[in-house]
């Protein structure tokens, strides 16, 4: 192997080698303590450690980097202590996730790692959101992020370098093509030559490096990473390199050609440096004993203090606690005068009124810059806060959801709008199992609310119209805001942008222009979790939320003789079930109303509860009223059709009856 080592000293030289050394001894003890079954499963970088070291020893420390399962040397370069690490993969309290995630899947604010989740994909368009902040800020900081060549097949991985390019941001995306993705060679996984030459493609600098060779990655990639300090800009590198074990140890080899493997034995980047070190009298013997005696005793302490430590015990309210950042909900009123305005302007309004009382909150959507956003909502705000802050996206929904948890991870806030509610399925992933896990897993905050304009009853079809609420009512860690009135638009969307927590903000496409209200024209909250009583009356309880609480206002408005309580959820998660058990114990009825069709939908969930909880006050059965189990359709009289509106007066009075 050929070590230019130009103007590195001798000591920088043995630190290269020392941080090698260290994650292969540790590999080592794992490989032996999986055979003895004291640890479970174990993904080997062996062979693949130049990388991870190189990398993070030409970062600086106060510089994030997202590593992925085979990057120890990542994380011992940037010196965890080793009995943190020891005690993360036995899922002990001294970890980093309190037994709630395994392996290399956390991240630490103070080593500014940010691990992966199992998806791989997603962390590349977080590098990008740690990125954009350190740009707005001028921080003159590179982020490197990790993914091997299979990962690279992923929607993910073209969409962040997109958005990267787009952006012109400070990123290091490191590939570490090792041959093999599980057993799929890269011969079924790509078809370019290299994955360095699809930088093009993407306006992108790219370099191919030697991965095996440590003096190469290091010297690359310090020059690389000051390079974009200076001139922030994304740069793809592909490292190659071979996986020289299993996918995981228990998977085996067998696929790989023997061929293969004997050629990159020969190739190993620890011990053909040590040959190098040693013949150029760099490594004498006493100091290689003594290095390797000191970082054997290291971890074989860490090791014993890991295993003394007590397991966890489970605890019930610990778990629940740490689903969601604690969040101290701040009463701001007005006595401002008020406006009469329509939904959609009280939310422009509320939106606006955010930006101006947090200087680091990033809007991000298609068209919403100059073009103001396809309903308008953020007209003006280019004028006001900026291009930087007022961000027009490429059509790429997962990228910019991990991008606003990026700038989350660096301390910013971030809003996502989706075009139409429809399209977060483009972006569910990172919504579902980024943004939703992400406090619970390493107490990391994803402080990101995505807009929803959502709902039918505009003749918009299968793919405009629906109301997808339920999608994420389900998933722990998320909050679900769905207002139906202008005013409580306004102030529940102050509280979702000044909530930590990832928040999925409903706003109903119908009523944008149909509802009006009263309005404070000054900035102010509401609380989540508190339902509003829109009527009174005792013969039953109308439940509801969105549209379909203006339903229930109608057949009310029409049937003056029904005196009911009709509730209006505003925040489904969470969800305010004092409200609805006060009621349905005074009326003894409960109905639920919901545009969504009727399977597993919340409407479920609510008769279910009421049924737990308030049995013995029924004097009924608990109603759902939903819509069609079809999807929406287009026309109108089809879409009147599918819609629960149709329904609810007569399933109404038949409970009435009961
Ligand atoms: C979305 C998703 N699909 C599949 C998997 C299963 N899986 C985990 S790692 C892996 C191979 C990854 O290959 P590569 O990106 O080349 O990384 P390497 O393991 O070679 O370092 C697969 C298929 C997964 N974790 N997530
Ligand atoms: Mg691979």
């Amino acid at each position: 192997m050929d070590y230019q080592i130009s103007n590195l000293d001798n000591n920088k030289l043995l630190e290269l080698y020392k941080n090698m050394l260290k994650p292969r001894l540790i590999e080592e003890k794992m490989l032996i303590l999986l055979r003895q079954g004291k640890i479970s499963k174990w993904f080997s970088g062996i062979g693949q450690e130049a990388i991870a070291v190189g990398v993070t020893m030409a970062m600086h420390t106060d510089e994030y980097i997202l590593p992925m399962h085979r990057n120890l040397g990542v994380f011992t370069t940037r010196e965890i202590p080793l009995y943190r690490l020891f005690s993360q993969w036995q899922g002990k309290s001294n970890g980093f996730t309190k037994g709630r995630d395994r392996s290399f899947h956390f991240g630490t604010q103070e080593f500014k790692i940010v691990g992966m989740i199992s998806h791989l994909g997603p962390q590349m368009g977080v590098a990008d959101g740690i990125a954009l902040a350190s740009k707005l800020k001028n921080k003159n900081q590179v982020t490197a992020v990790f993914t091997g060549e299979g990962g690279t097949s992923e929607g993910d991985f073209h969409e962040a370098l997109n958005v990267a390019s787009v952006w012109e941001l400070p990123v290091m995306f490191c590939v570490e093509n090792n041959g093999y993705g599980l057993s799929t060679p890269t011969s079924e996984q790509y078809r370019c030559e290299n994955i360095a030459d699809r930088g093009l493609g993407y306006g992108m600098e790219s370099h191919i490096i030697d991965g095996n060779n440590i003096v190469e990655v290091y010297t690359k990639v310090n020059e690389i990473a000051e390079s974009i300090r200076n001139n922030p800009r994304p740069v793809l590198l592909e490292f190659k390199t071979f996986r020289m074990r299993g996918h995981e140890e228990a998977s085996g080899t067998k696929y790989v050609p023997q061929e293969l493997m004997d050629a990159w034995a020969k190739k190993d980047p620890v011990e053909n440096y040590q040959a190098f070190l040693r013949d150029s009298g760099i490594l004498t013997e006493p100091v290689e004993v003594a290095l390797k005696e000191d970082i054997v005793h290291e971890i074989n302490e860490h090791l014993q203090m890991a295993f003394d430590e007590e397991p966890i015990i489970p605890n019930e309210s610990n778990e629940l606690h740490d689903v969601y950042k604690p969040f101290q909900y701040q009463d701001i009123n007005t006595d401002s005068k008020t406006v009469e305005l329509r939904l959609i302007d009280a939310i422009s309004e509320g939106l606006k009124q955010s930006m101006e009382q947090h200087p680091d909150l990033v809007i991000m959507g298609q068209d919403i810059a100059e073009y103001g956003g396809v309903f308008k909502i953020t007209e003006g705000f280019v004028e006001q806060f900026g291009r930087d802050r007022v961000r027009n996206t490429p059509i790429c929904e997962s990228a910019i959801v991990e991008a606003g948890m990026g700038l989350s991870i660096a301390g910013m806030k971030a809003v996502v709008e989706m075009q139409f509610a429809d399209f977060v399925s483009s972006g569910f992933n990172p919504i579902v199992n980024y943004l939703a896990k992400s406090h619970y897993r390493w107490s990391q905050e994803a402080d990101v609310v995505v807009r929803m304009p959502c709902g039918a009853g505009v003749a918009a079809g299968p793919f405009h119209s629906q109301t997808n609420e339920a999608w994420f009512t389900k998933t722990p860690g998320l909050k679900v805001v769905y207002p139906a009135f202008p005013f409580d638009a306004k102030g529940l969307l102050a509280t979702a942008i000044n909530d930590p927590n990832p928040v999925l903000f409903f706003e109903h496409k119908a009523l944008y222009r149909s509802v009006r209200q009263k309005v404070p024209k000054d900035y102010y909250t509401l609380p989540f979790g508190k339902a509003s009583l829109l009527r009174e009356g005792d013969d039953v309880t109308i439940i509801s939320y969105g549209a379909a609480v203006h339903w229930a206002i109608e057949t009310l408005d029409n049937n003056a003789d029904i005196k009911a309580d009709l509730i209006d959820l505003r925040t489904l998660q969470p969800l305010d079930v004092d409200a609805i058990f006060e009621s349905v114990r005074k009326t003894g009825r409960a109905i639920i109303l919901q545009e969504d069709s009727l399977f597993g939908g919340i409407a479920s969930d609510i008769a279910a509860i009421i049924m737990e909880n308030c049995f013995e006050q029924l004097d009924a059965p608990v109603k759902r009223v939903a819509s069609m189990e079809t999807p929406i359709p287009f026309i109108g009289q089809l879409e009147q059709q599918y819609l629960a509106k149709g329904q609810f007066e007569a399933a109404l009075k038949d409970l009435l009856a009961y």
